[in-house]
């Protein structure tokens, strides 16, 4: 299988924890992650991985707001420029908003600090030096994964693709950064492949798709569907309830599965073949599937009950819709799982 994977995304990592909840937390997003998989899959024999294309800005600004790109674009530079402080030690800074612009109106703000919480939702979506240079190069992964899906597909014998994308992209909506992710990678690489015909995009991720959910609410030609940790609990609590199911003509065309918070491998895996149903009812010409690895019994950020076995069960699951699939990496943060987890889910697709 061809695994699209670029080193940029070192390049970004805040060199201080973060605050979540008024508490200081781990940036749990962290290069690790993309060590632990890469790993597990290099002791195989059929893992390809190889450097993901560059795409250009085109596909990119087709899913998001030019200003809010511009914003990503200049926001490190602009600080440097604007604080002192911040330009004698760069490496040990971040930028994160100061305010959140609960209602926003259509006067865009002209400051960076004024941008800042236009433009970010949460204080999980620091923008360092590299950060948007390794946004740019993890869309290109998800592009790649598109593209190579689209050409290597053939009737009866559909091929996937895997991203293996840091940042990940989910909670980034048209003109939003949230949750560790600044350019919707799946959105990106969907509504590309959205030129060739019908998409459907599962996210398994645990935490709602609010930035994809978002992105396609209005589109009948993209059936999005997200199962997740009920966001009455969990995180991004404003979205991803199960009354939300698209607006105009993209009414119907979404769907969220939100679960309890212990919810068990059994309870999981029923839900996932509703979702199934779903897709195998719409139809699709290529499917898009965004996992998160922290649905893991183990993860620091979920409450899921998934286990190594499970991932085995999802993949074989989801492989049997026998679609073209470009598989997008989101979330996931028991690191010494995530080999195994991740290796465990993609070798029903090789
Ligand atoms: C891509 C992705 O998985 N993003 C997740 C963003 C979640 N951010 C909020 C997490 C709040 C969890 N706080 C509980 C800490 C428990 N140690
Ligand atoms: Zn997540």
């Amino acid at each position: 299988m061809k695994i699209f994977y670029s080193e940029e995304h070192r390049k970004h990592f805040p060199p201080f924890e973060v605050f979540d909840g008024g508490k200081r937390v781990p940036y749990f997003e962290n290069p690790d992650r993309m060590d632990q998989i890469l790993t597990a899959l290099k002791n195989t024999d059929w893992a390809d991985i190889v450097q993901p294309k560059d795409f250009g800005l085109k596909p990119i600004i087709a899913v998001h707001d030019k200003d809010y790109i511009a914003f990503l674009a200049t926001a490190w530079t602009d600080w440097l420029a604007s604080d002192p402080e911040v330009a004698a030690s760069p490496e040990q800074h971040a930028f994160l908003p100061a305010t959140f612009a609960l209602r926003r109106t259509p006067r865009k703000p002209q400051t960076l600090l004024g941008k800042g919480g236009y433009y970010i939702m949460d204080l999980s979506a620091c923008i360092v030096e590299g950060t948007y240079q390794a946004s740019l190069a993890s869309a290109n992964c998800a592009l790649s994964a598109a593209e190579y899906i689209s050409l290597t597909s053939m009737v009866g014998h559909p091929s996937a693709a895997f991203a293996l994308c840091r940042p990940p992209g989910h909670h980034s909506g048209k003109d939003y950064a949230g949750g560790y992710c600044f350019i919707n990678n799946a959105s990106v690489a969907t509504n590309w492949l959205s030129a060739k015909g019908k998409v459907a995009i599962l996210d398994i991720d645990y935490h709602a798709g609010n930035g994809t959910q978002d992105i396609f609410y209005e589109r009948n030609d993209v059936l999005t569907i997200s199962i997740h940790g009920d966001p009455h609990f969990e995180y991004p609590h404003y979205i991803g309830f199960a009354d939300e199911t698209g607006t105009g003509t993209g009414l119907g065309f979404h769907h969220n599965f939100p679960l309890p918070a212990e919810t068990d491998e059994t309870q999981y895996l029923s839900t996932l073949e509703k979702a199934l149903n779903l897709i195998r009812k719409f139809g699709p010409k290529y499917l898009v599937l965004s996992i998160g690895a922290d649905i893991f019994e183990g993860d620091p950020l979920g409450r899921f009950k998934v286990s190594h076995q499970g991932f085995s069960e999802i993949g074989m699951k989801i492989a049997a819709l026998n679609l073209p699939t470009a598989i997008i990496m989101e979330g996931g943060y028991s690191n010494e799982a995530l080999g195994t987890n991740i290796f465990n889910l993609l070798e029903s697709f090789k």
